[in-house]
C-alpha cells in the first residue's frame, strides 16, 4: 500500500501553553483541530503544572526555542491557518509579531489569554501590553472573553452594552474582527465586529459551572474552519455550535473543573470508572 497517495489533510499550527491535564492550551486545541476535520501542530509558550483544580506553576519556555518549533513546523510548508494562545510572556509575543510578520496571508485567529479561570495569571503584565499594541493588528480575528475585552480596552465590560462598545473599541486598537464571547452571561451572547459591522449571536447557555478551556477550544474551532475557507463569520458560527455541544457533553475527569467533551462527534464516550458507575 502506498501511504503517501492518501490525501493530505488541512494543517493548523497551533502557538499556545500546555496544561497538562487536557482541558485547556494546546491538547485541547489539538482535539478541536481533529474534532473539526484538521491535523493540528504545536509550538509551546509556557509549561503549566494544573489539574482539575487550578494552575500551581507557569514556566514560559525559552523564546530562541519557541522560534526555533515554530519556524521548524512553518517549514513543512502545510501550514494553513495559525491559533494564538496563551503566550507568556513579552519576548515569546515579540517572537509571534515576527511570525506574524513573515506570514502576512495566514489566517490567523488569537485568543488574549491573560488568567486561567481560576484566577492564575498566564500573560507577563509588559507582555499583554505588547500584545495589544503589536499582535492584534496583526491577526484575522481576536475572540476575548469579556474580562479580557475589560482588559484591552480599559472599559467595563459587564453587560451585552458594554460588550458591544468594547468590540468597537478593539476594532479602533487595530483588529480586523473580533468577537467578544459573553459565556458568562444568562444567554451565552458573543459580540461579533467584522470591521464596521457588528451582529450578535445567541447561543444555548448551558450550565455548567466551572468549565475550563471554552476560550481555547472556540478560538482553535474557528482557526480550523478558516484554514478550511470559510469566511470569519461562517467560522465564528460553526466554532459556537461545536463549543456548545462540547459543553453540553462534558464530563468530570477530577473534583475540580471539568474539561470539554471535545471529541463528542466520535459518538463513544471513554469508558466511565467503576467509581463513576452508581451504586445500585
Ligand atoms: O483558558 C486559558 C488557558 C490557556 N492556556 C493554558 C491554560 C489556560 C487555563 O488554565 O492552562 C495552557
Amino acid at each position: 500500500m502506498n501511504l503517501h497517495s492518501n490525501p493530505s489533510p488541512t494543517v493548523v499550527l497551533t502557538i499556545a501553553g500546555f496544561d497538562p491535564s487536557g482541558g485547556a492550551g494546546i491538547l485541547a486545541d489539538l482535539k478541536t483541530l481533529a474534532a473539526n476535520n484538521c491535523y493540528g501542530v504545536a509550538a509551546i509558550t509556557a509549561m503549566t503544572v494544573q489539574n482539575t483544580q487550578g494552575i500551581v506553576a507557569m514556566q514560559p519556555v525559552d523564546a530562541q526555542f519557541l522560534r526555533a518549533s515554530i519556524l521548524s513546523l512553518l517549514a513543512d510548508g502545510r501550514v494553513k491557518a495559525v491559533k494564538l494562545g496563551m503566550i507568556g510572556n513579552r519576548a515569546n509575543a515579540e517572537v509571534v509579531r515576527e511570525i506574524m510578520d513573515a506570514n502576512p496571508s495566514l489566517p490567523s485567529v488569537l485568543d488574549p489569554v491573560i488568567r486561567s479561570s481560576s484566577g492564575t495569571d498566564l500573560m507577563e503584565p509588559s507582555g499583554f501590553d505588547y500584545l495589544r499594541e503589536n499582535l492584534l493588528s496583526r491577526v484575522t480575528l481576536v475572540t476575548p472573553n469579556m474580562p479580557e475585552a475589560a482588559a484591552l480596552t480599559g472599559l467595563k465590560v459587564e453587560n451585552l452594552e458594554e460588550m458591544k462598545v468594547a468590540a468597537r473599541k478593539i476594532i479602533e486598537l487595530g483588529a480586523r474582527n473580533v468577537v467578544v464571547t459573553g459565556g458568562h452571561l444568562d444567554k451565552a451572547i458573543d459580540v461579533f465586529a467584522e470591521g464596521a459591522k457588528l451582529q450578535t449571536f445567541v447561543g444555548d447557555r448551558i450550565k455548567l459551572e466551572n468549565s475550563h478551556g471554552t476560550g481555547c477550544t472556540f478560538s482553535s474551532a474557528i482557526a480550523a474552519n478558516l484554514a478550511l475557507g470559510r469566511q470569519v463569520e461562517d467560522a465564528v458560527v460553526l466554532a459556537k455550535a461545536y463549543v456548545t455541544e462540547a459543553i453540553r457533553k462534558a464530563y468530570p475527569i477530577g473534583p475540580g473543573r471539568v474539561p470539554l467533551n471535545h471529541l463528542y462527534r466520535l459518538q463513544q464516550s471513554p469508558r466511565p470508572t467503576e467509581d463513576a458507575v452508581p451504586v445500585a
